[in-house]
């Protein structure tokens, strides 16, 4: 696209949003300041660098497109392929199973901040932060389905030692970057079919993780997030992590609370609940993601539950306390693709929440004109937004509209191809 084209645009954009009380100029500057946690496990379908078994864990990736990342070396410049790509200034959030080894396996339990200075190198080059996970699936220990909340005391002793390393690492990353890195805790714990005993493992998790956070950390460097679930593929009658547990759990300990928007029931928005509990929580966690009918990751879009959610972080100008993470993983289109449309369509959704008519609709509210309120609610809908994002993406200095597509398929086509198992 032709970057008088763009500015022709823009110009007409900016002024049919000032008809409305919107000045563009405010929300691209604000736009330009959000950041977003961008998930590695995008890049090779959750698999890791571990050299081992399958996923597990009740989470899927279907799908098998070639010139999947083998490699970090490889994932590093898928990524960086990808983030040219992305207006912004973002993170890169991996998972303790992303680890670089050397040759010689290192059990989960093992894993030390060494093993993750290439990426922490990788990211000063890069100019970005890292965000952590401790990885608490795909791994011989967690096959029964239970890892933190199991009844062995040997086995929860494994992963509590597996978590209390991924802090450690995860400060490392804060302290060496730009801090702080959040540490979020997923467990895939849970029963298939009807437990006799729902409380039991309810309070096994709790001693566990009260002995994973038992150090302190500087919170400028490391962050703890816990974040719950409704079912996994085999928990589909019972999770220990409910949303309920955590949210009660990061009350009473002062811990980041996440929502993953397929984590509840179908008709259950995360959006909805960022005001709820922002009264409570000095910072919350949120990982965006598209269900289908169950929690299936679909690549992010520029849907009404994604703008829905970024709506709430901007009216509750809440952009500092609410980290927005990624968390989709699609094998069955070009990987780099998925990733570029799913953080880009976070960033339209935030840009377009930043452009709402936010001052004319408090005021009818205020007023209690409450026909207008939703008038203006509407009207901005067909305000021409994509003018504004496509001047976002030229300062940004990232292609605009549709042409970053065929920037990907060049690099399938010159990278990617040669890729063969
Ligand atoms: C699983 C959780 C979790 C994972 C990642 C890979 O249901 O959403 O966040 O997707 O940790
Ligand atoms: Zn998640």
């Amino acid at each position: 696209m032709k970057d008088e084209t763009i500015a022709k645009n823009y110009a007409d954009a900016r002024d049919g949003y000032a008809e409305l009380g919107v000045d563009t100029e405010v929300a691209l500057e604000r736009a330009g300041g959000v950041e977003i946690s961008i998930h590695c496990w995008q890049g090779d379908d959750v698999t890791g660098f571990e050299g081992s078994g399958p996923l597990t864990g009740g989470i899927l990736a279907t799908g098998n497109y070639p010139g999947k990342a083998r490699t970090p070396d490889e994932l590093r410049a898928d990524f960086e392929t990808a983030y040219r790509l992305i207006p912004g200034t973002h993170r890169l959030n991996l998972h303790a199973s992303y680890l670089e080894h050397g040759g010689t396996p290192v059990d989960r339990d093992r894993v030390e901040p060494s093993h993750f200075n290439g990426w922490i190198e990788w990211a000063q080059g890069l100019g970005i932060g890292l965000d952590f996970n401790p990885t608490f699936f795909s791994h011989p220990k967690s096959d029964d389905g239970f890892t933190l909340a199991h009844r062995d005391k040997s086995i929860r002793g494994f992963w509590v030692e597996h978590g209390r390393r991924s802090r450690e690492i995860s400060a490392e990353m804060g302290r060496r970057l730009k801090g702080p890195s959040i540490d979020n805790f997923w467990i895939p714990d849970g029963w298939k079919d009807q437990p006799a005993d729902r409380l039991i493992h309810r309070e096994l998790l709790v001693e566990s993780l009260d002995a994973i956070f038992a150090k302190e950390l500087d919170p400028a460097h490391t962050l703890d997030a816990v974040e719950s679930k409704l079912f996994g593929i085999a928990s589909e009658a019972y999770v220990v992590g409910s949303h309920e547990f955590y949210l009660a759990y990061a009350q009473s300990r002062g811990k980041v609370l996440c929502m993953d928007a397929g984590h509840y029931h179908p008709t259950e928005s995360i959006a909805e609940k960022v005001s709820a509990l922002l009264p409570f929580f000095p910072q919350l966690l949120l990982h965006v993601s598209r269900p289908i009918r169950w929690d299936s990751d679909h690549v992010v879009l520029f849907d009404d539950e994604t703008r829905a959610i970024m709506r709430e972080i901007a009216r509750a100008q809440a952009w500092d306390r609410v980290f927005v993470a990624l968390d989709f993983f699609d094998a069955s289109i070009n990987r780099i693709e998925a990733w570029v449309i799913g953080t880009r369509a976070a960033l339209k959704a935030a840009l377009y929440a930043l452009l709402e008519p936010a001052a004319l609709i408090r005021e009818a509210e205020d007023e209690g004109r409450l026909g207008d309120r939703l008038a203006f609610q509407e009207e901005a809908k067909t305000l021409p937004f994509g003018a504004v994002w496509n001047e976002f993406c030229r300062r940004q200095e990232v292609p605009a509209g549709a042409d970053w597509i065929s920037e990907v398929a060049e690099y399938e086509r010159t990278v990617l191809a040669s890729r063969v198992d």
